[in-house]
């Protein structure tokens, strides 16, 4: 048997996070290993490469900070940049501070087991190599376990089956084709105008309409980037003080304290501007019902005057809470339904009975398509982690530990997995804030209480289960002053997969979250527990 190979720390996936946690925790001196399941680095931006995949954050700040170097070299040619662009600035950052080295790719992780004695993480790959570390990072990403509806028949299909989370690297041609979509969500929304553009005949089956906001996505303005890079850092700090730690430019006004014209206005003026901002028209959109209202009847209105049939602009209009689904950016999405080419299917009124070889056979007809893709989403936040068996101290798995939700603290440790740190897992801002920005805050908060171990002569540390469970109410309690818990089912609260238990993961408000870890921090990480 080779020797398990021995580190001070390892770090699962070489996403962004993976990335940033090489370069950060090797700073300090560490002997550091990435594991990475894919054969290149980028995770997200790596997996997902269906057509029209793009960034909902402008692209100044859907970058690194560590480096002013690298956010002054690196030069973006769109205001959201395309899936193979960020693609590509992850290869450049990886290249540039040689982190490659100590990648190893085409490897996943099935095990990982503390070991009590001698306070290392024993791990165990699907090829059967071992390893040990002090340290374990987890940096396997919040959407990187695809999900795959169980409908009757997948086996069947005989055509091209798809899911946009797993695109295959070679180009995929739909010309002169029937292709089907399942699902509505922001991968579907983004594909959805491309594919149509190609194809013979797009059908899309839609189980929940999504809100979109157009993204008036653009060329870079050149003189936008020079400004945002002649104060790059104040740039930086400014929106680190932002809700989600993006420049959106936050109403201090509440929808209901304005006129009806007013209010139409400013909703013009920020549908007008695109992108994920409309959400702060006003201060109010998460927390009041009736304000929220106020914003679902204004892109109705909108969808209604978009599309031309007014079925079809019927049935995509939402009829959930605004915000509580992740809101989805476009280009065209709703014109696309203008289109003779293009048409939606009500899976509310026409359920999927079963996959069949031809396509897809619902309660009215059968569909007949040669490629067939699934844009089913994600088993988000958790699935990741719950797909290795995770044990901890006294064998305890993370499944029966998160049996009722992911118990997390600060969602970056768990009681009784000592060592473990979660980069953006569930409990933190995450995928409510601006991710890069999210990733770098874990790995120097990671990388600080690292330095104090060290310079405490500590082997380990885990957060007690007390303030786990007071965490876990604090996320809670935050979130069910919002909309968000009730207004939908969402994969923020694990709805969209069956059997997951219906916890909200995400930490709402990135800035108030920075504060208390800085807390805990100034304060010898209370709340921890060291020996
Ligand atoms: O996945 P989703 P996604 N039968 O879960 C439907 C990020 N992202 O890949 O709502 C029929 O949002 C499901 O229907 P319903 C972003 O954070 C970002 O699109 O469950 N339909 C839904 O319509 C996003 O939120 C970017 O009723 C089924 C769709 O599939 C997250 O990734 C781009 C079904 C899944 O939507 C996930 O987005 C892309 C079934 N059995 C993604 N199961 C940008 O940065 C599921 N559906 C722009």
């Amino acid at each position: 048997m080779p020797k398990p190979s021995q580190f001070d720390a390892v770090v699962i996936g070489a996403g962004f996070a993976g990335l940033y946690a090489l370069y950060k925790l090797r700073s300090l001196g560490l002997k550091v290993k990435v594991y990475e399941a894919g054969s290149g680095l980028g995770g997200t931006w790596y997996w997902n490469r269906y057509p029209g995949a793009r960034c909902d954050v402008h692209s100044l700040e859907y970058s690194f900070q560590f480096s002013e170097a690298l956010q002054q070299e690196w030069i973006w040619s769109e205001k959201y940049a395309p899936q193979a662009e960020i693609l590509e600035y992850a290869n450049h950052v990886a290249d540039r501070f040689d982190l490659r080295k100590d990648i190893q790719f085409d490897t996943r992780i099935s095990a990982l087991t503390f070991d009590d004695a001698s306070n290392l993480w024993i791990g165990k790959t699907q090829a059967r190599e071992t390893f040990s570390a002090r340290y374990c990072i987890m940096a396997t990403g919040c959407l990187s376990v695809h999900n795959v509806p169980d409908f009757a028949g997948m086996a069947d299909f005989q055509g091209q089956l798809l899911h946009t989370g797993q695109w295959p690297h070679e180009p995929i041609e739909f010309h002169n084709q029937e292709v089907g979509i399942i699902g509505t969500g922001s991968s579907a929304i983004q594909a959805i105008p491309i594919i149509a553009e190609q194809a013979k005949q797009l059908t899309v089956f839609q189980r929940t309409a999504s809100f979109s906001i157009p993204a008036h996505n653009a060329p870079m303005d050149q003189e936008y980037e020079r400004n945002v890079k002649a104060n790059y850092k104040e740039f930086r700090q400014h929106n680190s003080q932002r809700y989600a730690a993006l420049n959106n430019n936050p109403s201090h006004v509440s929808a209901l304290e304005v006129s009806e014209e007013e209010r139409r206005e400013i909703f013009e003026q920020r549908w007008q501007e695109g992108g994920l901002p409309f959400l702060a028209s006003f201060n109010d959109l998460g927390t009041e019902q009736e304000a929220n209202n106020t914003a679902v009847e204004f892109v109705h209105g909108k969808i209604k005057e978009i599309v031309k049939d007014q079925d079809t602009a019927e049935l995509l209009c939402p009829k959930t809470v605004m915000g509580c689904k992740r809101l989805c950016v476009d280009t065209d999405y709703y014109k696309t339904f203008n289109r003779d080419n293009v048409s939606l299917v009500d899976l509310n009124t026409s359920p999927i009975q079963r996959i069949t070889q031809n396509g897809i056979q619902t309660s009215d007809r059968e569909y007949r398509f040669d490629a067939l893709i699934l844009a089913t989403g994600f088993d988000a936040m958790t699935g990741a982690l719950l797909a290795i068996d995770i044990r901890g101290v006294a064998n305890k798995s993370l499944a029966e530990h998160w049996e009722n939700g992911p118990a997390n603290f600060l969602g970056l440790t768990m009681s009784g997995f000592p060592n473990m740190f979660m980069i953006t897992g569930p409990g933190s801002p995450s995928v409510l804030a601006n991710m890069i920005v999210g990733i770098e805050q874990h790995v120097d908060f990671i990388a600080d209480l690292i330095t104090f171990m060290q310079k405490n002569e500590k082997f380990r540390v885990e957060a007690n289960s007390e303030s786990e469970a007071n965490w876990v109410k604090l996320v809670n309690s935050i979130a069910d002053k919002t909309l968000f818990p009730t207004g939908c089912n969402s994969w923020y609260t694990g709805a969209n997969i069956p059997g997951k238990p219906r916890i909200f993961m995400p930490y709402l408000g990135y800035p108030s979250y920075v504060e208390k870890c800085n807390e805990i921090a100034a304060n010898d990480y209370r709340d921890f527990e060291f020996s």
